[in-house]
């Protein structure tokens, strides 16, 4: 049995998503060395199409951080959403209410902007790694044991350990006596991506008696639209004329017309949950996005509350190995998780407000479906109200909690 390659690097982060990647960013901002470990292609994790609204407060970091070029070039400003309902458009402005917008740019462009500024610095990110199992993370010599793409064995000693490795990763399953919150939701979302020429320059969310479906875009040519479906929904019974034909009906609105076009990958569908996994930090492994808290995606939080995350660990993790401060990591769980539970109220009102429930759920009856109309009708009317949805959504300031 070959001995294991042994390396050594002040910070070993686990998953190349937003969340990793930022990190390593953001630490080698302060002179911190680090190694990310991802256990997928580079190609996979640069095509991988998900979240596609950038909060506020992400896209002044993102500046901040000299990771916005791009952004700035193609992301595109939005001063406000619509709220779709009986077949009327309630426009919800978020300049006029809170003075900020969002920018709509795919999840998969800022990854690869990342990935792009990491490996033009030189510094390692190890790709399609596998095995990985943590070690020590109770002592200040915590270690993370891989095997690399070749397939040898290696043993990557830290001083601490970064789970950013979704939720699907290894990391939360290392943290003891876990606290999870969660709930499921009765149904999920069939996501297409369309070459389709947008013919609304603003997101739509629509409550329809058929269910939710929502209207968003990736450029002037590419049109990004979800349908509210069973969660355990096969995209292969949804033909691509059924997809348009259910997207007409759940957006039709007066003056609106929606392009059609090819798709220009294969419908999925999306599960939808939301979890917290409490504490998000074990002796020196500390958790961020998707390997801590999961969020439907009706409120676009998920990539944004794991940016958010890394942004409060990268300044602990700052103190602790360059000011020997441990206040931060100490209080980096607590803190984050305020704005982590404040995104999961958003996602869990929109979700509850927007989608329609079977007749079957305690909020799928008459009674149930006269509550959402009549939170809809009062978010639309009411400037405290809209002032509220808008002050979420736009991504409320880092630390404001
Ligand atoms: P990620 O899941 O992005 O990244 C984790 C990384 O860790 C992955 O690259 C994975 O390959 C890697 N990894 C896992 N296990 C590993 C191991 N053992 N070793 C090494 N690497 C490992 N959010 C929105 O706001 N809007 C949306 O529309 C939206 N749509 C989504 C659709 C889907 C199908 C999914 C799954 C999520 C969606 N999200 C959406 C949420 C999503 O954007 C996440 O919030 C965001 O990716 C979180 O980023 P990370 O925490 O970095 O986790
Ligand atoms: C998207 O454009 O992918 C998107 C936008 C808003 C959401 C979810 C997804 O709430």
């Amino acid at each position: 049995m070959r001995k294991a390659v042994v390396m050594r690097t002040r910070v070993a982060i686990v998953g190349a998503g937003p969340a990793g990647l930022l990190l390593s960013h953001l630490l080698s901002r302060q002179g911190i060395d680090s190694v990310v470990l991802e256990a997928r292609s580079r190609a996979h994790v640069e095509q991988r199409v998900r979240a596609g609204v950038l909060e506020h407060p992400t896209v002044e970091l993102l500046r901040e951080a000299g990771l916005a070029t791009r952004l700035d070039a193609q992301g595109l400003p939005h001063d406000g959403i619509s709220l779709r309902f009986d077949g009327e458009d309630h426009r919800i402005d978020f300049a006029g209410l809170v003075g900020k917008g969002i920018t709509v740019y795919g999840q998969q462009e800022v990854v690869k902007d990342l990935i792009g500024t990491r490996l033009a610095a030189g510094e390692p990110i190890e790709f399609e790694v596998s095995d990985v199992v943590l070690d020590g993370l109770t002592t200040d010599t915590p270690s993370v044991g891989y095997t690399a793409a070749d397939g040898t064995r290696h043993v990557l000693e830290c001083e601490a350990v970064a789970g950013c490795d979704g939720f699907h990763g290894v990391s939360r399953q290392a943290v003891p006596d876990l606290r999870i919150a969660e709930r499921e939701y009765p149904f999920g979302w069939l996501g297409v991506l369309a070459k389709a020429a947008p013919t609304h320059d603003e997101l739509v969310y629509a409550s329809h008696d058929n269910g939710f479906a929502l209207y968003s875009m990736r450029s002037p040519e590419i049109t990004r639209l979800y349908l509210q479906v069973r969660p355990d929904a096969d995209p292969q019974d949804w033909s691509d004329a059924r997809i348009w034909d259910e997207l007409g009906t759940r957006l039709a609105a007066d003056g609106f017309t929606l392009n059609e076009g090819p798709f220009l990958e294969r419908p999925s569908v999306t599960g939808m949950r939301s979890m917290v996994a409490e504490p998000m930090r074990h002796g020196r492994l500390f958790l961020a996005g998707d390997a801590a808290h999961i969020v439907p995606p009706t409120g676009a939080k998920g990539m944004n509350l794991a940016i958010a995350d890394v942004r409060l660990l990268a300044d602990s993790l700052g103190d602790l190995l360059l000011r020997t401060e441990a206040t931060g990591v100490d209080t980096y769980s607590e803190r984050a998780l305020r704005r982590v539970w404040r995104a999961e109220h958003f996602s869990w009102w929109m979700t509850s407000m927007l989608h329609r429930f079977d007749d079957d759920h305690p909020d799928g009856d008459a009674f149930g479906r006269a509550l959402q109309l009549s939170q809809l009708r009062y978010t639309v009317s009411s400037r405290a109200a809209a002032t509220s949805l808008a002050e979420n959504y736009v991504g409320l300031p880092h630390g404001a909690l």
